[in-house]
């Protein structure tokens, strides 16, 4: 909803209310005793039982630590109390996830895969029934979830699936293989998208669509092949499912027969700012390790964080921890908060999240040299464990086609109004003029007449101005992209990443405006520090959206783009690399 808002750049009110929805992620929570408790016991346990090394040469999370967090309830942190789950919001849960992420990310995939995509749909779509029977087991941890979508043929392109659940009385009968399913090998519950024939409402005729049932092992019919050998998250299962002739009672059909497409999308949906969390911590423990690093490291007689080039990359690695942890509770925030359309900030903070982890990871390995690269330091661990965030749970690439494609959209309706009123001008000469003016005024390099000022702390009004400055840049942009494209910039992937980066820019922007200029209106400790990683931020990431932005329509930006595109097609065509060796054999 946040980032539509700022899509649409079209008004003042807009970006005020920009603001107020950040504000939610602080609102006092009711049952913020619960997630304190649960933290408190979270943290200690996974200190002092998890061992993050035994996990990954294992390749399962120890039995030991396995029950401690069924005990402790870390298997339904979100399964109503009634149910026997802790009953957390979306902003608790995200604080426990962040000690996890901390601590080892292979426990908190198995984890993850169970309640934030295993049986998410039950809670999200489950009828009172379903609830019933599945939640307080799964909430134990007795039984475990996993969450069945991709198969060999179809991984990003999800709608192409070919499992299918033919209906036979009472019953579906469910066939198919998926494939790298998280806990695939140890679950008892599944979520899992078929094909169905479904009839069409208007024309009697059938089609297939994909629906979401749940189904359990002890059906009869599931099996799975063996635990997949891994780079990364290695203490997480990971493994083939099977369905051979399973009888699904129609029952366990998840929402309605044929909406299963949009039932995946919102499970996933609605996990992706759990990952911005759990991530958040990982970037915590890594400049813990880098920063004790520089402080007792001695070269060339000094210490090492006395060096410029260290000094920047331990600043942009703090930059980058605190935009993804104000992304992750601004999103949980707003969801608590009632919101239904976030699926572009979600997005966002998967995206940012996992590629501002693996930069800080890396950078800390590089900052610890030779000492990174060792087993033992137990910082190569989490840079394999990181790789797969950046594909798993919607590619990175796939979600930026999505950030930037859901948002030109919405453009798109503004645009067809904006049309609309040019071909009808009488019919409401006050918004056409309104636009006009905007238009004319953004062509004399005039910005819109946004204004942060009165919604920030008076400490942060350049950040603010930037902010603002990028948003009407942002929204002429897309303007031209589409008077250009029209239908067109579907196609556009090379101009389509640079919005996208352009939207995470913005976005980005905003959440740290907002979070450092409440850390100076509360006046809590930390605030000066937070005002230097907001504006600093600010600096770079308008820097970048300028470049991006005037990338989308510069010459020369168009010839790298369709040399690259002769580039690739010709590797392609040869199958390698097409320049003759500089030693000609
Ligand atoms: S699970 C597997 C993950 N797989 C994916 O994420 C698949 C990626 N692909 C897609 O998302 C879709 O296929 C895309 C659309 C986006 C490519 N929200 O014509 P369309 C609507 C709401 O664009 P397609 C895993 O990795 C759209 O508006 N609606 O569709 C395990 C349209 O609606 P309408 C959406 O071109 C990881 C309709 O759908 C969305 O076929 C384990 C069709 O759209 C959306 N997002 O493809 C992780 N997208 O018809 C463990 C589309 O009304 C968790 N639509 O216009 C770890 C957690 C962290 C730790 C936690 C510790 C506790």
């Amino acid at each position: 909803m946040l980032l539509r808002l700022l899509l649409l750049s079209s008004a003042r009110c807009d970006l005020l209310s920009i603001s107020r929805t950040n504000a939610s992620w602080r609102r006092p929570n009711p049952i913020a005793k619960r997630a304190e408790s649960a933290l408190n016991k979270f943290s200690p346990t996974h200190q002092e039982v998890n061992n993050a090394g035994a996990n990954d040469s294992l390749g399962k999370v120890e039995d030991e630590t396995m029950e401690g967090l069924k005990e402790m309830g870390a298997f339904g942190l979100q399964v109503p109390v009634e149910l026997g789950g802790l009953g957390l919001s979306n902003t608790q849960y995200a604080r426990l996830v962040e000690i996890v992420g901390l601590h080892d990310l292979g426990v908190g995939i198995t984890l993850g895969a169970h309640q934030s995509i295993g049986f998410k749909g039950i809670l999200l779509f489950g009828t009172n029934k379903q609830k019933k029977k599945y939640l307080p087991d799964l909430a134990s941890g007795k039984t475990i979830a996993a969450f069945c979508l991709t198969e060999t043929a179809s991984g990003s392109d999800a709608a192409s699936i070919k499992t299918t659940a033919v209906k036979e009385g009472e019953h579906y009968i469910l066939n198919g293989g998926k494939l790298w399913i998280s806990n695939g090998g140890m679950a008892e519950i599944f979520t899992v998208f078929a094909k169905t024939a479904v009839k069409d409402k208007h024309t009697g005729k059938e089609k297939d669509k994909i629906t979401a049932f749940i189904v359990e092992r002890k059906f009869g019919g599931v099996t799975h092949g063996p635990p997949e050998k891994k780079m990364g998250i290695r203490a997480s299962n990971t493994a083939e499912v099977y369905f051979d002739n399973v009888r699904v009672p129609a029952e366990n059909v998840l929402s309605e027969v044929g909406n299963g497409f949009k039932v995946a999308m919102n499970i996933l949906n609605n996990g992706r700012f759990g990952m911005a969390a759990a991530l958040s911590g990982t970037m915590i423990g890594a400049i813990f390790k880098a920063v004790d690093h520089v402080a007792n490291r001695t070269q060339f007689g000094s210490k090492i964080h006395q060096y410029g080039l260290i000094q920047e990359k331990i600043a942009n690695m703090a930059m980058l921890q605190y935009v993804t942890e104000s992304m992750a509770y601004t999103v949980s925030g707003n969801m608590d908060a009632g919101a239904n359309e976030f699926q572009i900030e979600a997005a966002i903070s998967k995206v940012f999240a996992s590629e501002a982890a693996w930069c800080v990871t890396d950078e800390c390995i590089q900052i610890l040299g030779g000492m990174g690269y060792m087993q033992e330091t137990g910082i190569e661990r989490v840079m394999r464990d990181l790789r797969i965030f950046r594909i798993f749970e919607g590619t990175n690439d796939i979600l930026r086609l999505f950030i930037a494609l859901t948002g030109i959209q919405k453009s798109g309706d503004y645009f067809k109004k904006l049309q609309m009123i040019m071909k009808n001008p009488l019919s409401n000469p006050g918004t056409l003029m309104e636009q006009v003016f905007k238009r004319a005024k953004r062509k004399l390099g005039m910005s819109s007449g946004l204004s942060l000022r009165n919604v920030i702390h008076p400490d942060l009004t350049a950040s603010g101005d930037l902010v603002v400055k990028a948003v009407d840049h942002f929204g002429t942009s897309i303007e031209e992209l589409l008077l250009k494209y029209r239908k067109e910039i579907i196609d556009q992937q090379f101009l389509l990443k640079k919005v996208a980066d352009a939207a995470i820019d913005i976005y980005a922007m905003t959440v740290v405006i907002s979070r450092a200029s409440r850390a100076l209106n509360k006046g809590i400790p930390s605030a000066q520090h937070e005002k230097i990683l907001c504006e600093t931020w600010c600096l770079e990431a308008f820097a970048r959206i300028t470049n991006n932005l005037n990338a989308l329509k510069s010459e020369p930006s168009m010839q790298v783009i369709n040399n690259m595109k002769a580039i690739s097609k010709e590797l392609v065509a040869k199958g390698g690399v097409v320049a003759n060796h500089p030693l000609g054999f």
